[in-house]
């Protein structure tokens, strides 16, 4: 295996820690085809919806292509000297700890190492965290509790292997889709068995054999209970235990804790017990249900202990198996990216340590503690402290607790410099200094994957305009502040082969981070490096930890935790009666900049929403479509009610995408307060509480248009579509006339219109066309608009008058919301064919319209689409 494939370049998916390889070709006008990589031993040729629509997002519309100094373009000599001056300046005058770095877990590894080796090595502060602390920190401090190591023990074999998968706090089918079809793929082969843990019930428990739905934040409660049943049922591994200490304690804690704060009743719990302790082959998936919380590295050790005790782990199909979020969490966790870390999983505290690596480095004293973590860090930006910071490849404004005080906060600081490949962006719009970066598909280096698979990104675009990889801004700046020698690097090759070397100087320290069998990589090798799991050494290679017991605390075994369940910090009471759940949706990364340049991913959920369970919309008078307001202390939130028993009562769940630049009023996290986890300062980002009203509209809208709108309403949200744009929109304030408000809104002024009127029901329909064709169209209602609305999104550019009706021509049937991505497939064609053919499984609707055959992520949405068509309705 090497770089290429025939005509096609290998690369890795830029999204999910998955980690999946990808093949490119440029078309040579600026477009790019993409398939997985049937060689890539993460998806062997599979791609999710995401991977699949990476060529709709490599377009330069709305790219950063040159840098700019307060909004205004600047040339790179006189931007990468201001933000060396300044920061120069700031640390002559307040000291290297007055400056920090907020960085991500998308980084390349070679972009990470080097903000690292800069920050801690040469401007000698412990400031730089990482997204990743919103992430996988309660799993690094978990893992490192446990096994005196941040290690992940399994690899994707195990997925294949286990007879039961636990999945924790983890909505696979749509985060990790790829494993997800993995794990089904295992299941259809040798019958593993699914349980799924997740207060709410998600696309994840389509196949799930038991569905556990716990109270929020009770994870620890339910595995101390199964640790019980584990001795009770004489389940203890004594050849596994011999490697272990703690477990008397952590049985007594186990049993003084109360099973009952989980809300599940007994039979429910027996089973559970029986189906992991009655199975030899455990893995248990964890994610963010776990890690998001204040007790996060407390539930980690609680999954660890079950694994422990039982010798289910080192071995084929067994282990505790955290999925990382990002491309590249697991290798910022590598370079010690994080604030409490050093390099290659070395310590900060250890003298030793740092001296190995400052005599490495040839730089000055390395700091000795800790520096601030993302919560801390930019609370010391708000209050001064910090008053130069650099934001890297990451979003703060929009995916920080306490989301509109951190904007305050960046907004008020001396100096800020964002590297982002867009300008717009909630963060970078508070920049001073805003520098172009280039993009997945235009820069190479390496990424490590939930199972310690480290690939290769490789470039197919030339960098444009004038954007630069991330690695050398860092480098230039670097050697600005003063060190040549120390950033002098001409590629990512050689950035890699020191961190490899570096690693093995950690080995040397009895660490299990070893690439140092890379370190001596030629130039060419780097480039043709195929995927390739660590450890990599003369005596190591690849597989999995701890078959042999040997773990890295000093006394060589691991640790089993005493832990005691706790409840969220936020309690629910009368001010703010429902608890908000955040998490992510199937076809949207993040904040959204890239995936939502694709029409193709913005069709499947289009518009933010909450969901909440029928009783609670009753009680609030809400029905579905209806507008709903959350507000706490924080914030205010505004989206659309979705009613559904898959939420428990009491519970809502909101997405965490839609930014000031898609939804304004739908910035989730500046409704969550930024309490954390007391050991990996992790935020609580699924357990804020919030009161919930319907939100008075005195009117709604639906707009379509071939050009970007621009909405100027309390609530709005807009999406690309194939044929241009559509946005819903809501306002607390009359409009006296619709015309000039929708040529506002259009930006059009000499337009023909055409308006239909409804005076006593206030609806008001526009549509504006030239030569014959729509150019815009707005529908106007009292009450949430009720129109064919993906029929209707179809139609800016088309020839015809029916829009104003507000349905598809009798011929133009509407597909209604995408749900197969791949095909375009909509839930209206679907819901049609199952209903006419008789269709009984998802494999038959496949086989009618294709849906679900490509990367098969819509699997669980087609089941549940079957499951909506009773059997009677399919005989008739
Ligand atoms: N489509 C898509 N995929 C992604 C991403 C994306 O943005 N979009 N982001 C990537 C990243 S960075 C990450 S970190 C991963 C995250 O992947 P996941 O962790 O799988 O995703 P989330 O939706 O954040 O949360 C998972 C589940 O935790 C549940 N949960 C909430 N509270 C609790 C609790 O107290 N206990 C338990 N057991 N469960 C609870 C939620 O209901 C939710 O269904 O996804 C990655 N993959
Ligand atoms: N309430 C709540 N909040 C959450 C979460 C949650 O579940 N609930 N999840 C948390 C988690 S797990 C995560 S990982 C975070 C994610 O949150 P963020 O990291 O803030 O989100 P992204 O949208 O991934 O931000 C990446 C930024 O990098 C830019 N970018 C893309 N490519 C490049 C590049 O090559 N170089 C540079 N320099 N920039 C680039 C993008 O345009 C974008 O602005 O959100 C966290 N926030
Ligand atoms: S599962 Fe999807 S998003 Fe994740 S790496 Fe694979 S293709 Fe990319
Ligand atoms: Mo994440």
């Amino acid at each position: 295996m090497d770089g290429a494939r025939g005509h096609e370049t290998r690369s890795t998916c830029p999204y999910c820690g998955v980690g999946c390889g990808i093949l490119l070709q440029p078309d040579g006008a600026g477009g790019l085809a993409v398939r997985g990589d049937p060689d890539h031993p993460a998806n062997k040729g599979k791609l999710c919806s995401k991977g699949s629509a990476l060529g709709e997002t490599v377009g330069l519309g709305e790219r950063l292509l040159t840098p700019q100094i307060n909004g205004e373009a600047a040339n790179w000599d006189t931007a990468l000297d201001l933000v060396a001056d300044r920061f120069k300046a700031t640390i002559a005058k307040y000291g290297p700890d007055s400056v920090a770095f907020y960085v991500s877990g998308q980084l390349l590894t070679e972009d990470y190492y080097v903000a690292n080796k800069l920050m801690k090595g040469f401007i000698g502060s412990a400031n730089i965290d990482t997204n990743s602390r919103l992430c996988m920190a309660s799993t690094v401090a978990g893992q490192k509790r446990a096994f005196g190591t941040d290690t992940v023990p399994g690899t994707y074999e195990d997925l294949d292997e286990a007879d039961l998968v636990v999945l924790t706090g983890s909505n696979l089918a749509w985060c990790h889709p790829v494993l997800y079809q993995r794990v089904m793929e295992a299941r259809k082969n040798r019958g593993t068995k699914i349980i799924v843990i997740d207060p709410r019930s998600t696309a994840t428990c389509d196949q799930a054999d038991l569905h556990l739905a716990l109270a929020p934040g009770s994870d620890v409660a339910l595995f101390n209970h199964l640790l019980t049943q584990i001795e009770d049922k004489g389940a203890l591994n004594p050849a596994s235990l011999a490697h272990v200490t703690g477990l008397e304690a952590s049985l007594r804690t186990a049993r003084a804790d109360d099973v009952h704060k989980t809300d599940l009743d007994a039979s429910e719990l027996a089973e559970f017990c029986e189906m992991w302790i009655g199975t030899e082959r455990v893995v248990t998936i964890f994610s963010q249900g776990v890690n998001q919380s204040s007790s996060g590295v407390d539930k980690v050790n609680a999954i660890l202990n079950c694994h422990l005790a039982t010798g289910r782990i080192g071995i084929p199909g067994c282990g505790p198996f955290s999925v990382t979020g990002q491309p590249n969490a697991m290798g910022g966790r590598e370079v010690g990216g994080l604030a409490n870390m050093l390099a290659c999983h070395l310590d900060l505290e250890n003298a030793e340590h740092r001296a190995a690596v400052r005599e490495f480095w040839q730089c000055g004293p390395l700091p000795d503690a800790p520096g601030l973590k993302a919560v801390d860090m930019f609370n010391a930006v708000g209050d001064g402290r910090i008053k130069a910071l650099w934001i890297i490849h990451t979003n703060p404004a929009v995916s920080m607790p306490e989301a509109n005080k951190v904007r305050k906060a960046i907004d008020a600081c001396d100096f800020v410099v964002v590297s982002d490949i867009t300008a717009q962006t909630d963060t970078a719009r508070l920049s001073d200094v805003l520098l172009p970066a280039t993009a997945w598909s235009e820069k190479g280096g390496t990424v490590t994957n939930s199972d310690r698979t480290i690939s290769r990104q490789r470039a197919v675009f030339a960098a444009p305009g004038q954007s630069k990889d991330d690695w050398l801004i860092l480098a230039e700046v670097g050697r600005r502040m003063g060190w040549p020698d120390a950033f002098d690097y001409e590629n990512p090759a050689e950035i890699f082969r020191e961190h490899a070397t570096l690693s093995g100087i950690a080995a040397n320290f009895g660490k299990d981070f070893d690439i140092s069998g890379l370190s001596d990589i030629s130039n060419p090798d780097y480039d043709l490096l195929a995927p390739t799991r660590w450890p990599i050494s003369q005596t190591r290679k690849g597989g999995r930890f701890f078959a042999d017991g040997a773990y890295f605390h000093a006394d060589g075994k691991a640790k089993m935790l005493p832990v005691l369940a706790r409840s969220p910090i936020e309690e629910t009471g009368n001010e703010y009666p429902f608890r908000l759940n955040t998490g992510r949706i199937r076809d949207q990364w993040h904040t959204m900049t890239r995936t939502a340049l694709s029409p193709k991913l913005s069709e499947h959920l289009a518009e933010p929403f909450v969901d909440m369970h029928p009783q609670d919309a009753k009680t609030l008078g809400i029905v579905p479509s209806d507008l709903v307001q959350l507000s706490n202390k924080n914030g205010v939130a505004i989206l659309r009610a979705r009613i559904t028993s898959a939420q428990r009562r009491g519970e809502l769940f909101a997405p965490i995408h839609w930014t000031g630049e898609t939804a304004p009023s739908a910035r989730i996290d500046a409704l969550v307060t930024s309490h954390f986890d007391p050991i990996s300062g992790q935020p609580e980002s699924k357990a804020a509480v919030v009161a919930a009203a319907p939100f008075k509209a005195r009117w709604f809208a639906f707009a379509v248009s071939i050009k970007p709108i621009s909405p100027n309403a309390t609530y709005w949200a807009r999406a690309r579509t194939k044929a241009g744009w559509r946005v819903e929109l809501a306002g607390e304030k009359p409009v006296s006339d619709w015309e000039v408000e929708a040529r506002r809104l259009f930006d059009i002024s000499d337009t023909p219109v055409q308006i239909m009127q409804d005076l006593s029901r206030g609806e008001t329909r526009l549509a504006f066309s030239e030569n014959g064709r729509l150019t815009a169209a707005l529908f106007v209602s009292r009450h949430p608009v009720a129109v064919m609305r993906d029929y209707i999104a179809t139609q800016p550019g088309q020839v015809g008058d029916m829009v104003l009706a507000g349905i598809g021509a009798i011929d133009q049937p509407n597909p209604g919301p995408t749900v197969c991505s791949c095909f375009g497939i909509g839930v209206n064609s679907i819901l049609d064919t199952i209903q006419t053919r008789g269709l009984m499984s998802v494999e038959a609707i496949g086989d009618a319209l294709g849906a679900g055959t490509n990367c098969g992520a819509c699997k669980p949405e087609l089941n549940a689409l079957l499951k909506r068509c009773s059997p009677i309705e399919l005989a008739t």
